[in-house]
């Protein structure tokens, strides 16, 4: 067969295998049989050598125009084929965005999570600053700033989980304003949220693992009347104008004089209920003035600074707020339980 002649049979090769091609990658492979280094169509080009030299730039011209027009119509069906695919890609992948589908379900903020940001809230308000502290603390901070002396029966081992004889898990957040009064001079006002830990029961009262969140502000001129004002403005923003507190005389270490305080029965308003036990209230938190020997402990002058502190169990007033009475219910995780706060 002449060069001419199998430049047909190419072409026309071509022309019935470009009808047919379905694909990119078989038409590919197609230009790499034709135009390829051991491709059809070259290996023509380099039979040219056969040819006497007269007839070589001739037909070196006709397979180039030949190689060009082939070359095109690859090209145009590589075009033709990869927007085919391209198409075929965006139906197979497209998402309808309309279809309904099961939503997930919406959670909600635990109890206990919404009760402390209602109480920080209302502290913040008032101009306290939020501070947190280590859970594992060192005896020092946790016990021994805080006048509690190294025979005092809450340090017993009963209520103290000991990591060893100088670490413990806090058991009250108090050691972080032992921190904050041994680095920054008054006036100081912070409030310390945080969890605690104590060898306890586990029963409707009492878990091995609860939150506190305790204040403390110390200037000069501190009365026992700015405790009771700030505490008054506590359990009103939290339960309501007609709720008052009352202080009753008590005992910690670390305040001199302490008291427990009780606010009006948020159930029955004072009237007298199952939940006050008729006495119209309820004990919600303890305080007092900060003792002087813990304020001298931490660096700080009792002469000219005094300073009220308070300690709030976070889970008790979480109960009290809602009408919960067990408190396992805040640690549990049950959703039945959960899904009343959404
Ligand atoms: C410093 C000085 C004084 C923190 C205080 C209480 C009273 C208190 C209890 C409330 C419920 C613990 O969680 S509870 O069982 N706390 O009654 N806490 S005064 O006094 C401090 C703290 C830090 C430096």
């Amino acid at each position: 067969m002449g060069i001419r002649e199998e430049l047909e049979s190419i072409g026309q090769g071509l022309r019935e295998e470009l009808r047919t091609v379905q694909d990119t990658q078989s038409l590919e492979q197609l230009k790499v049989r034709l135009l390829g280094k051991k491709g059809s169509l070259t290996a023509l080009l380099r039979g040219m050598g056969q040819l006497a030299p007269e007839e070589r730039p001739k037909m070196g011209q006709i397979i180039n125009e030949r190689r060009e027009i082939m070359q095109k119509m690859l090209d145009e069906k590589m075009r033709e084929l990869s927007e085919r695919e391209k198409q075929m890609r965006l139906e197979r992948e497209a998402l309808d965005i309309t279809e309904p589908r099961d939503l997930p379900e919406v959670g909600a903020v635990h109890p206990t999570q919404a009760v402390l940001r209602e109480v920080l809230d209302c502290f913040t308000g008032l101009g306290f600053e939020v501070v947190e502290g280590p859970e594992v603390e060192l005896d020092k901070y946790n016990f021994e700033l805080l006048n509690l002396p190294k025979n005092h029966p809450a340090r017993d081992a009963q209520d103290t989980f000991y990591v060893d004889d100088n670490i413990v898990m806090r058991t009250h957040t108090s050691p972080v304003q032992a921190r904050i009064m041994l680095s920054r001079k008054p006036p100081i006002r912070v409030v310390c949220p945080g969890r605690v830990f104590r060898a306890d029961e586990i029963d409707a009262t009492h878990s091995p693992v609860f939150h506190q969140i305790e204040g403390l502000v110390i200037d000069e001129n501190v009365t026992m009347g700015d405790l009771k004002g700030t505490l008054d403005a506590f359990a009103k923003r939290l339960y309501g104008a007609d709720i008052t507190t009352r202080f009753r005389p008590s005992f910690f270490p670390f305040t001199e004089p302490s008291a427990e305080v009780d606010l009006t029965c948020f159930n029955c308003r004072g009237k007298g209920c199952r939940m006050c036990k008729g006495t119209g209230f309820i004990e919600v938190l303890g305080c007092g003035m900060v003792n002087p020997k813990v304020l001298e402990m931490c660096g700080i002058d009792p002469e000219r600074y005094s300073g009220f502190a308070f300690g709030i169990g976070l889970e008790r007033i979480t109960l009290l707020r809602y009408g919960i009475t067990d408190m396992r219910l805040l640690y549990e995780g049950d959703l039945r339980f959960l899904r009343q706060f959404r």
